[in-house]
């Protein structure tokens, strides 16, 4: 099983800033956990980060017959982006949607989600764990059947 972690713009930052809200591990740390919990569960990951929305959007189309999952935290493209949720939609990769933060327990912009709808689910605020549940329900909850 192939899952793809993609963290959107800023999370390159973590562990820098805002330890209150985002907590204070890095994005490497993050990292480190979930390969740490893949490898007990047998699943194979990469990650990547980018601060470009064509990026985002590129890897995503590039997923389709590699990734049986994509883990994604499109942090604040999440509130803004339908090039994401078309690139979710028209490629058809059970995409889990993720955040560090409880996004509804914070300011209204976040509390929505252009690309839930098109998502299988959200995990939304248990900062780093919030990876490794995502990371367990790719793998247990059988999130590859549509
Ligand atoms: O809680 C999350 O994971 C978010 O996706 C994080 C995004 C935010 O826009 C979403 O609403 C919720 C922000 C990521 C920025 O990360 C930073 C980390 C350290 C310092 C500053 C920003």
């Amino acid at each position: 099983m192939k899952i793809l972690f993609l963290n959107g713009p800023n999370l390159n930052l973590l562990g820098t800033r805002e330890p209150e809200v985002y907590g204070r591990l890095t994005l490497k740390d993050i990292e480190a956990k979930v390969r740490d919990r893949a490898a007990k569960l047998g699943a194979e990951i990469d990650f990547r980060q980018s601060n470009l929305e064509g990026e985002l959007v590129a890897w995503i189309q590039q997923s389709k017959g590699i990734y049986n999952v994509i883990v994604l935290n499109a942090a604040a493209y999440t509130h803004t982006s339908i090039a994401l949720r078309d690139a979710i939609s028209a490629v058809g990769v059970p995409t889990i949607e993720i955040h560090l933060s409880n996004v509804h327990a914070r300011e209204e912009f976040r509390h929505k989600s252009l690309i839930a709808p098109v998502c299988k689910g959200q995990i939304a605020g248990f900062g780093a764990e919030s990876y490794v549940l995502a990371l367990e329900a790719a793998v247990t909850v059988n999130a590859t059947s549509k």
